[in-house]
């Protein structure tokens, strides 16, 4: 890349610095492992969010065809029972908060400042306590399996009799099945794990509102942002209203186990039912938190392979927010037959209904952009259109469950794993696999290997179709979901022995996607800065984006403001900013890790103390304290900051159109 990019980089002056009382200065590393650790950047956070959401995608998809092979044939004992149960509760809460959700993290991460003309995100500091959050989070969860394992082969001795040592009460984890009296701390790792994950959850929810409505460039009005960002904005609306419910219901869940209140607890009075209201008026939201992303996502890649303006934008980000808001009132599906009585029925019944209208909507807007357009098949752009597909399928089955009667019979059957996996994997992983091929390019330089990703796109949509929809099948002739066996004789056997089939072809297609993409990174083909002609912001910078992005800001004048500057009348104008000095750059900082540290040391420390380790109490005090200091260090440490000195546009008048540091296809190569 650009040799004149570094030569501004090296060009940096530094600013007085400004010491707080207590003399701390932020520190500036700029190579190795300090630099990622004490990293504000957003670019370089969002790469490690999508490093560790790559990771546990894996981690679940191992756990996940553990439980395949289990099932293919009957009265299997490849697992024990104690064993499936927390395979199948370990997969679903790896997949939906340590792969899709950190991985939609990402994509928000690196590309919305870039959409939006902005230097970095409003909070860049907090944006990096929640990844750090996140991993502690994350770390939790999966400390379990370590000490599962560690007490399987024998390492705490015999006098310690603990079973259930990882989480086994499924991925919502149902009252009573979570008192003490039925599982071990495998729970207490869960919601420790869970009310960690939301707390960085709702810290990168507030980040992402915050910059969305204060630091667009001029002129990126409201219905000028891509369609992208206003997913990310919706979404972050969803995690802040959908996140409360759940952070109450772990809370008291966690009073229940550890200083003995009864909220859940029937012998005392207290009320399951209470938990499932809570656990779904956050669940279902959950869901959408999931698909808007990856909806964003194929928002900006039809058009961008079409060659043609989303159709109907206005009403894609209408339908966007209708489903937001509209999927606060649906929870109660999921409790049909808890026996809500029949006005709520007929009510939760009809309101889940309407959601397939803006859902709908939404699809036949995207095939209107594919119409009459110059579609070309690229690697991303099957991936896009293998998510309508099946997320229109997914959306079919549940349409069938919206009907009380209907969803009595399929409720807990193989016919909801059925559906919710044509949501979740055929429709969200394969958009967040479209937004990979797309977006990788952009952010390594590199392309990862188109030939392979047609077969990986092949393997995945054959793979996954395969496997799962032999699964409505099995549902409706009554195979239940969450049992470990069941014995031949009920004609199940043949199609759980093709879908197990079919999930290995997916594993393969996926093992092949995660090579290609680690190669890729290191050595994958060299490419252009704009190389699908893209329509945003985003494309315009060098590749890879330089750290202050924006060498002088845009002044934007359309929507797909990019592809007008490059092919319409609307150009775009640049103004420069920072003065002879150059950008003004923040300075790094250790507390956000620390913070990450506190967290950490603070759920293993409760989770110790559960499994009855002496002192692990004033151990979780002292996490707090590591917490509690770490955020009261990073309220004293000073602005901090330094100039970078970026080139300058030819003529630096506010209203220039000619900006050397944006990398049209002419100068690709610069
Ligand atoms: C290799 C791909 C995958 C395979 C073969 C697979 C397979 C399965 C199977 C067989 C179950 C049912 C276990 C049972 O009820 O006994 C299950 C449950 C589940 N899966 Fe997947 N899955 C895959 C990917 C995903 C993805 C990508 C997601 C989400 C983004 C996901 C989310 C879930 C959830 C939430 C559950 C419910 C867990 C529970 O009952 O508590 N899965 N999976
Ligand atoms: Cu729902």
């Amino acid at each position: 890349m650009s040799a004149d990019h570094h030569a501004a980089v090296a060009d940096k002056t530094e600013l007085h610095v400004e010491k707080s009382p207590l003399g701390l200065a932020r520190p500036d590393p700029k190579v190795g492992i300090a630099d990622w650790l004490t990293t504000v950047d957003h670019k370089k956070l969002g790469i490690m969010y999508g490093a560790a959401a790559v990771f546990f995608f894996l981690v679940g998809g191992v756990e996940a065809l553990m439980i395949r092979t289990q099932l293919a044939i009957a009265g299997n004992d490849f697992v024990s029972a104690q064993l499936y149960n927390q395979l199948f509760t370990m997969h679903g809460t790896t997949m939906i908060f340590l792969g899709v959700m950190p991985l939609s993290a990402a994509f928000f991460n690196y590309l919305v400042p870039l959409q939006i003309g902005a230097r970095d995100v409003a909070f860049p500091r907090l944006n990096a306590f929640s990844l750090w959050t996140f991993i502690a989070g994350a770390a939790v969860l999966n400390a379990s399996w370590f000490f599962q394992f560690a007490h399987d082969v024998g390492w705490f001795g015999q006098d310690l009799a603990l079973s259930d040592i990882a989480p086994a009460g499924g991925w919502f984890g149902y009252a009573p099945l979570t008192s003490d009296g039925y599982t071990g701390i495998g729970t207490d790792f869960w919601v420790l794990g869970l009310q960690i994950l939301g707390v960085a959850s709702l810290a990168a929810a507030f980040n992402f509102i915050v910059t969305i409505l204060n630091m667009r460039a001029p002129g990126m009005t409201m219905m000028r942002l891509p369609v992208f960002t206003w997913m990310t904005l919706i979404t972050s609306f969803l995690i802040i209203f959908a996140f409360p419910a759940i952070t109450i219901a772990l809370a008291e869940l966690m009073f229940d186990r550890f200083f003995g209140t009864n909220f859940f607890r029937v012998e005392m009075g207290g009320q399951p039912i209470l938990w499932q209201h809570l656990f779904w008026v956050f669940g279902h939201p959950e869901v959408y938190i999931l698909v808007l992303p990856a909806m964003g996502i194929v928002s900006e890649i039809l058009p961008t392979f079409s060659k043609r303006p989303l159709f109907g934008y206005a009403i894609v980000v209408f339908s966007g927010a209708v489903i937001g808001f509209l999927g606060f009132a649906v929870w109660s599906h999921h409790m049909f037959t808890t026996g809500l009585g029949k006005v709520a029925t007929a009510a939760f019944s009809l309101l889940t209904m309407a959601i397939a209208v803006p859902t709908g909507v939404k699809i036949f807007n995207w095939i209107g952009t594919l119409w009459h357009g110059r579609i070309k098949f690229t690697v991303p752009m099957c991936f896009a259109l293998g998510f309508i597909w099946m997320f229109m399928m997914g959306g079919f089955s549940g349409i069938m469950h919206s009907a009380a009667p209907a969803d009595a019979q399929q409720q807990d059957s193989y016919f909801v794993i059925a559906h919710f996996h044509y949501v979740l994997l055929g429709g969200v992983l394969l958009g967040l696999l479209a937004g990979i091929y797309f977006w990788v390019p952009k952010i390594f330089g590199r392309q990862m290997n188109q030939k392979l990703g047609y077969w990986v796109a092949g393997l995945v949509v054959v793979g996954f179709n395969v496997a799962f929809f032999p699964m409505h099948y099995l549902g409706l002739t009554g195979m239940p979901r969450r049992t470990h066996t069941y014995l031949a004789g009920f004609g199940w056997e043949m199609w759980n022995m093709v879908s197990t089939i079919g999930a290995f072809l997916l594993g393969i297609g996926i093992a092949i996607c995660f090579v290609n993409l680690v190669w890729t990174v290191f050595r994958g083909k060299k490419v252009e800065a704009d190389l699908w002609d893209g329509r945003t912001l985003e494309w315009s910078l060098p590749t890879p984006v330089p750290s202050y992005n924006f060498a002088a800001t845009p002044i934007v004048s359309a929507r797909d403001c990019w592809w007008e500057h490059k092919h319409g009348k609307k150009k775009m104008k640049y103004m420069s900013d920072g003065g002879p000095d150059g950008v003004h750059m923040p300075s790094q900082s250790w507390f956000p890790l620390q913070c990450g540290i506190g967290f950490f040391w603070f759920g293993m420390s409760m989770a110790m103390m559960a499994a009855g380790v002496p002192f692990a109490g004033y151990s979780a005090i002292l996490g707090l304290l590591i917490l509690f200091v770490g955020i009261y260090l990073w309220a004293l440490e000073g602005p901090g900051g330094y100039h970078i000195k970026t080139p300058l546009p030819d003529d630096p008048s506010p209203d220039s159109t000619s900006a050397p540091q944006q990398a049209a296809p002419a100068n690709a190569s610069h």
